[in-house]
């Protein structure tokens, strides 16, 4: 077989949690997505590289209620299995549902509402046996035993058939998590991630005779961690999942992350690796090179690795929204609006983006390496709002950029009028940074009036771009013919998970929003904020 040469990792941006199979010629991924809608994005494959976006097993709204979940809350964890001509996604919804089972007739959807399943824990995964027996494994603990826990269940009901027992406790590191069972040459394989998804992060390999234990840890345990690859730029791999590739190789995906140069950050959340999966005589198998993985790699992929696209302007085919868009807990179709005829998204003033509940007008995309820019033009309603006398009512308005970690933790450049009532402030431009419980706006200049002189349509436009690199997110502006000029910067440290207060799993996402409230003159249009223009591009 041919060795061919790849670059991980291969679904970069916030994508964590990876879980892949097999039909014939044709590979499924789906990743953890937390509190963003759509979510649990799966992808199709035919080379194990280059991953298409085809359908979101969480696409209506009604199919889980994350009104009250908080960031890196949501939906953890999926594992995709193809049975008896049906897709299963396993995942556990930690605000509200718990462990549950969607499923589908076909990769690209629609799916089912969840089916819960009673048992305790995270990261369920289901196992069909030779005979179509369907176990169904999490980390949960049984009678104060802590590890992996196995039952027999009714894919399509969600109803156990067996009591759910303890079947192995790990190798000893923290939080043992993930697991997935497996069947090679009539043993059962349980692989499971311990050590925590941080910087002690491994992948761990048991096997039995039985699904029920008692499983034999692999002597060169564990197949897959970083912890101790202090100079590697990929750090924290583990959470694996193993797919054969139908001609004779085993392959694995895995979660990795990129640090920023030279410290334990990372702002683009963890990632899709790949790698190639040995196995020696004895039947049993590591990860890469001894658990060690690059950026750089090679194997027998089932196809050449065509490059990967790294500029993006969405699309919008057949009328559908670009899949790369994604929402904060949800869809409010009152706030956001896409003209499918004109590529831009509309939006209405919603609340503050920092509210740690609800809906905002915000439409995010991920951002996928270090040297990357975002941009869009806004136009906005410079002069059809009403001097606000008495109402309070214009209070805080915004428009613009987001570098968006979560509600606690992001840096915005926009167009904004204060409205404090009783005046009738002058429209500028600022840039604000929230981070933990602190927000300001570190930059501002007031908007040009000749900017605002505009015709009978009361709009005005500015083109705003955020420029990141590996210390900088660097918010710029241009309107009425100049150049770009800067407004304002923020450390890339700043949005990085490791500095956020909770435990945090996502990445940055770069968007367009509006906030705030106008007091409009007669009756309020109902999308007042455009963004036209939108495009995402990386360099090297
Ligand atoms: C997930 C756990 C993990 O449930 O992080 O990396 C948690 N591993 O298995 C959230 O993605």
């Amino acid at each position: 077989m041919k060795t061919l040469p790849y670059r991980n990792p291969v679904v970069p941006g916030f994508h964590p949690d990876p879980s892949v199979c097999r039909v014939g010629p044709d590979f499924y991924l789906v990743v953890s997505s937390f509190e963003f809608f759509p979510g649990l994005p799966v992808f199709h494959s035919t080379n194990l590289v280059n991953w298409e976006p085809i359908s979101f097993a969480w696409h209506r709204e009604s199919q889980f209620d994350m009104a009250g979940a908080g960031a890196s809350r949501g939906l953890f964890a999926p594992t995709i299995r193809f049975h008896a001509g049906e897709f299963f996604i396993t995942v556990t919804d930690v605000s509200g549902t718990g462990n549950c089972i969607l499923r589908s007739g076909t990769p690209y959807g629609p799916w089912s509402d969840p089916v819960p399943v009673a048992q305790g824990g995270i990261d369920p995964s289901l196992f069909f046996d030779d005979d179509g027996t369907a176990f169904f494994c999490t980390n949960a603990e049984v009678d104060g035993s802590t590890g992996i826990a196995l039952s027999v269940i009714n894919p399509v009901t969600g109803a156990l058939r067996s009591p759910v027992r303890h079947i192995c406790a790990g190798t000893g590191g923290r939080w043992p998590e993930a697991p997935h069972l497996y069947k090679f040459d009539g043993l059962y394989y349980l692989m499971l991630a311990e050590g925590g998804t941080e910087y002690g992060h491994m992948e761990t390999l048991f096997r039995s005779e039985s699904p029920w234990g008692p499983y034999t840890p692999c002597p060169t345990n564990p197949v897959l961690s970083h912890r101790d690859a202090v100079s590697n730029p990929v750090q924290c791999t583990g959470h694996a999942d193993i797919v054969d590739d139908g001609a004779g190789n085993l392959w694995a995906v895995f979660l990795g992350v990129r640090t920023l140069p030279g410290v334990l950050l990372h702002n683009l959340g963890r990632e899709t690796f790949l790698s190639p999966v040995v196995q020696d005589a004895a039947g049993w198998f590591s990860i890469g090179n001894g658990g060690i993985v690059g950026l750089e790699m090679e194997g027998p992929l089932p196809g050449e690795a065509r490059p990967y696209t790294r500029d993006w302007k969405p699309s919008y085919i057949e009328g559908k929204r670009d899949p790369h868009w994604c929402f904060v807990r949800g869809f409010d179709a009152s706030l956001i609006h896409f003209d499918c005829t004109d590529a831009a998204v509309r939006l209405a003033f919603g609340p503050d983006i920092s509210t740690p509940s609800g809906l905002y007008a915000l439409a995010l995309r991920r951002q996928e390496g270090f040297l990357c820019e975002f941009s869009a033009r806004v136009e906005f309603p410079a002069r059809i709002y009403a001097a606000d006398e008495n109402s309070g009512k214009n209070s805080g308005v915004r428009a613009g950029l987001t570098a968006y970690y979560n509600d606690s933790y992001h840096y915005d450049i926009f167009v904004y009028r204060d409205g404090v009532c009783g005046t009738n402030d002058p429209w500028r431009l600022g840039v604000s940074k929230r981070i933990h419980d602190m927000e300001a706006v570190v930059a501002s200049v007031d908007l040009p009036e000749s900017l605002l002189q505009v015709g009978g349509s009361g709009l005005a436009a500015v083109d705003f771009r955020i420029r990141s690199d590996t210390e900088w997110y660097v918010f710029e502006w241009k309107a009425g013919g100049t150049g770009w000029a800067e407004l304002g910067r923020g450390k890339t440290a700043g949005l990085c998970t490791e500095g956020t207060y909770h435990m945090s799993f996502t990445g940055v996402l770069f968007g367009v929003f509006a906030s705030g409230c106008l007091n409009f003159f007669g009756s309020e249009p109902d999308y007042p904020v455009s963004f036209s223009d939108c495009a995402y591009t990386e360099r090297d």
